[in-house]
């Protein structure tokens, strides 16, 4: 018996399929399902527009749109098979055995196959080029990645709007990455949430910008978005504010995005960092995700714009800072970043693609 998600899902399935899209690795796609093996890689993405709050917790519905680019050298890349001897999924990631995450891996999982009309359960092996849950939304990649290889190992061929949905059930940021390049996510109006998925804006070469990560700290964050967003919209006085204000800002960044206009994206993308963080601070406890570095490289950042170099910063739920900047910019922000006190690592990126799915024993390029 199919559940309602299930016949909606398989109704709207003929769109157009991750494995249609042109990528980084187009070359490796086989138009070709193998059901019961497959893999996929996808990107992380960094919001300039911020989401942070939730109108639905069970099915993880954002209370406010946000917007994001993609992030080309920070990727997760998951293979899956099904096993019909498992009694349950099993989720490796980077080699260890994960425990923590794997409750939302096998729900996620579960709605698939029951989309599938499968009972079939899977061994997934999942892998981060970038440290996990640090503020560096590996969430984002990681299921974006996990939906579009189980799309493909239980051979559903679900658009790329409903993977945006079931992504966005393992982690709400997790919906922009099935797109590449300039992303918007949808609130949504609907309580089954499925106006609640990402949209693409532009794309990478549309606005080709670079992206350098000044890396402070490399563990876990002591406070989780997920618990650290409902503390906020529990506790903040302040978050009735954040959401009506979210609109404006959306508004401004579209334009922005669609006219090129640097100066305009950069004074939103810093105002909805701030904003988030100076939110996340009035929760009660508050929710202190910058150290000292942090502040420092934000500072480092305001001065190099003022001499006229095309830069901006976001901050995550995390100390690291991410500078937007033009790509003949990156080497002097590089520089400078890595000039400061604390500062342990850069990373450095250009916009990536979305999420693709491959057959299993394809290599990755
Ligand atoms: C964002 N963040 O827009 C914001 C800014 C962090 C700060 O989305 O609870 O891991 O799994 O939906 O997606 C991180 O939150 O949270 C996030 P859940 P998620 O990128």
């Amino acid at each position: 018996m199919l559940t309602d998600e299930a016949k909606r899902m398989r109704t709207t399935r003929n769109d157009r399929t991750s494995h249609e899209r042109a990528g980084p690795v187009a070359n490796l796609m086989n138009t070709q399902y193998s059901p019961g093996r497959a893999q996929a890689i996808a990107y992380a993405n960094v919001a300039l527009v911020k989401y942070w709050g939730k109108r639905d917790a069970d099915l993880n519905l954002p209370d406010v749109g946000s917007i994001s680019i993609a992030l080309d050298a920070l990727w997760t890349r998951t293979r899956m098979e099904l096993d019909p001897a498992l009694e349950r999924d099993s989720f490796e990631l980077d080699g260890q055995i994960e425990a923590h995450g794997s409750g939302r891996v096998t729900a996620l999982l579960t709605r698939m196959r029951a989309i599938g009309g499968s009972e079939i359960r899977s061994r997934v092996f999942s892998q981060n080029n970038f440290p996990t849950g640090a503020g560096l939304a590996s969430s984002a990649s990681g299921f974006a990645a996990l939906v579009t290889a189980a799309d493909r190992a239980y051979g559903l061929g679900l658009s790329l709007s409903r993977l945006s949905e079931l992504a966005r059930i393992g982690s709400g940021s997790a919906a922009r990455s099935i797109f590449g390049g300039y992303v918007e996510m949808h609130r949504g109006e609907l309580p089954d949430g499925s106006d609640s998925v990402a949209v693409p804006l532009a794309a990478a070469a549309d606005w080709p910008l670079a992206v350098v990560i000044a890396i402070s700290e490399r563990g876990r964050k002591s406070v989780g978005s997920t618990e650290g967003m409902q503390r906020t919209a529990q506790t903040s006085p302040f978050y009735s504010a954040w959401v009506n204000n979210q609109p404006d800002d959306l508004a401004l960044a579209r334009t922005a995005i669609a006219t090129r206009d640097f100066d305009a994206l950069a004074h939103v993308s810093e105002a909805s960092a701030l904003a988030l963080h100076g939110l996340a601070m009035s929760a009660r406890p508050g929710l202190l995700y910058f150290n000292a570095t942090t502040m420092e490289c934000l500072h480092r950042i305001r001065h190099l714009r003022g001499r006229g170099v095309a830069v901006f910063f976001t901050v995550d739920a995390g100390p690291q800072v991410k500078a937007i900047c033009a790509p003949e910019a990156a080497d002097t922000v590089a520089a400078a970043l890595k000039d400061v006190p604390g500062v342990t690592e850069i990373l450095r990126a250009g916009l990536g693609g979305g999420a693709v799915g491959m057959d299993d024993g394809q290599t990755w390029t």
